[in-house]
């Protein structure tokens, strides 16, 4: 008999979601595991996804195993491997009756939705349950429903991968090179414009590759504020935000944490910060981790940093200690 896994997808009628979901059921990201999928909206919008799992069924994949949808997160939490907490309210919606402009407004309003989703996954998650947060503000969310979960056993994190994935793809213009020469794409700090993606710790055809880069003007004219403004970039242009490379960008999270680090690699997730490199404890942080062979994912604690990567890291830092202080109410 196959194994299953069981997938809980939040904001799952967005379109992150219409990309996502199909692409957890393709044999590929679980590989022949059978993936059981519990599709979870808002009420208003629920029923919605009646279609979506007619397109599913329509879809013939093979691996495809139970498919639910519902508003009630409890329900579907049960015993659920994966957590993708895509859903979130976005900045510009009128949300009982005030339009919602402010960082502030935004960090309490989708804070009281991981309050109640996290306390869900810590009672009936697996206990060794992952979760991945995706909605803005990702890393205060993750902090957010990670203490609500109240469940050591279980592991919290915030999407950087696509922060990760556009660097990459910067740096193999850049030098070029294709994608897959480049590894070790750290990403430090949130997942906001303040990030910092760590172009001298990456590893390019297996040497280190600072020195291929060897222009401090066009990392910081051009390499970080790219990077850094990207998701910006994406929205002016489509009037939408990144969707397919953030599905994209999910899924690669979830097989770096089911498929062993190859030696010597690491990949990008943001998790909470253990003092580690000298970095505030107690806050969702972008760092380097792990997946070890027995399926434990770890930080890496080997990288150096320079005095260059620890300035620019502690301007996200502060900012995520900033957004902590906003939300302090949620976290007692
Ligand atoms: P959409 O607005 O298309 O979809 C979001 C969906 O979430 C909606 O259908 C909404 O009804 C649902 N939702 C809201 N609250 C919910 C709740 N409590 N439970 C279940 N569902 C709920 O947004 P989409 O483009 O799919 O983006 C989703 C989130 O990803 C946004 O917060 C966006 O800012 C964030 N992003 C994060 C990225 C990252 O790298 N971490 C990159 C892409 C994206 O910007």
């Amino acid at each position: 008999m196959k194994d299953r896994v069981k997938v809980v997808v939040t904001g799952a009628a967005g379109q992150i979601g219409y990309s996502l979901i199909p692409r957890l059921v393709d044999g590929h990201t679980f590989r022949d595991k059978i993936v059981d999928l519990e599709l979870v909206e808002i009420p208003q919008v629920v029923d919605k996804l009646e279609g979506l799992v007619m397109e599913l069924e329509d879809s013939n994949f093979p691996n495809m195993g139970n498919v639910n949808y519902t508003s009630n997160f409890e329900e579907a939490a049960k015993d659920a491997d994966w957590f993708l907490l895509v859903g979130s309210i976005p900045r510009g919606i009128v949300f009982n009756g005030k339009k919602i402009e402010e960082r502030a407004d935004l960090l309490q309003i989708n804070g009281g939705i991981f309050v109640e989703q996290g306390q869900a996954i810590g009672r009936f998650g697996k206990s060794d349950a992952k979760i991945l947060v995706v909605g803005n503000p990702a890393n205060t969310n993750a902090l957010i429903g990670r203490h609500a979960a109240n469940n050591e056993s279980q592991l919290w994190m915030a999407m950087t991968m696509l922060d990760s994935s556009r660097a990459r793809s910067v740096l193999s213009k850049k030098l070029d090179i294709g994608i897959g020469e480049i590894r070790k794409m750290i990403i430090w700090g949130n997942h906001s414009p303040t990030m910092y993606p760590d172009f001298e710790n990456i590893i390019v055809n297996g040497s280190p590759g600072k020195d291929l880069i060897d222009d401090i003007n066009w990392v910081e004219n051009e390499f970080l504020p790219v990077v850094q403004q990207r998701g910006k970039a994406v929205i002016d242009s489509r009037g939408a935000s990144s969707a397919t490379s953030a599905a994209k960008a999910a899924l690669d999270t979830v097989m770096a944490c089911e498929r062993p680090t190859q030696s010597g690699d690491c990949f990008s997730a943001a998790v909470i910060s253990d003092g580690s490199y000298d970095l505030p404890e107690g806050i969702i942080c972008g760092m380097p981790l792990m997946t070890t062979a027995e399926g434990k994912v770890e930080i890496v604690r080997d990288i150096t940093l320079s005095d260059l990567a620890k300035e620019k890291i502690k301007i996200s830092t502060d900012e995520l200690i900033d957004e902590r202080a906003a939300v302090e109410d949620l976290l007692t």
